[in-house]
């Protein structure tokens, strides 16, 4: 059971969650348009990243007998510049992110919802490895500077990313990572 103040705030967080997704589709629409094939698949893979961590929110807000919403998601940009400045935007998001996860925690433990604060050790644990992807692209875009060979190279490494994270959440997100061999 949890608090109808923590079912808020997780509600909140997959409202977060579901807004990363649809910012990094229009990354990878934006990345498309430049031609930048590589980018937009990892930001596609991105984007269903997104979706597990909203529907692991959304799940567990059901199975603790909270009621999770379907809350309004706001239109993200549709232009973000250089590939340099559209990943220092990606980053800037994931530490927003970031920062809600801890203010999660910190309510779990002010709230001493033990269930809930071993949950969300998950988020804590991806958060790190978000910001460490994005600073190590934006690294790679820093020292490739405005060399267009480089950028083909970054583009060619971001197209090998492949993701088996499921898609399917009808049996509830164990089986779909299962089935996603996950
Ligand atoms: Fe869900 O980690 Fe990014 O936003």
């Amino acid at each position: 059971m949890i608090s109808k103040k923590m079912e808020k705030a997780l509600n909140g967080q997959v409202n977060k969650e579901m807004y990363s997704a649809y910012l990094y589709m229009a990354m990878s629409s934006y990345s498309d348009g430049m031609g930048l094939k590589g980018f937009a698949n990892w930001l596609m893979a991105q984007y269903h990243e997104e979706m597990l961590h909203a529907m692991k929110i959304y799940e567990y807000i059901t199975r603790q007998g909270g009621r999770a919403r379907v809350l309004a998601i706001k239109e993200p940009p549709a232009d973000f510049g250089t590939p340099l400045n559209m990943f220092k935007k990606v980053l800037e998001h994931e530490k927003f992110v970031t920062r809600s996860i801890n203010d999660l925690v910190d309510l779990a433990l002010a709230e001493k919802d033990h269930a809930t604060h071993i949950f969300l050790q998950w988020y804590v644990t991806e958060q790190v490895e978000e910001e460490e992807n994005d600073n190590d692209i934006i690294a790679r875009l820093e020292m490739v500077g405005n060399s267009k060979d480089g950028l083909f190279m970054v583009d060619k490494d971001l197209a090998a990313r492949q993701t088996t994270v499921p898609t399917d959440f009808s049996k509830g997100i164990e089986s779909a990572m299962k089935a996603a061999g996950e």
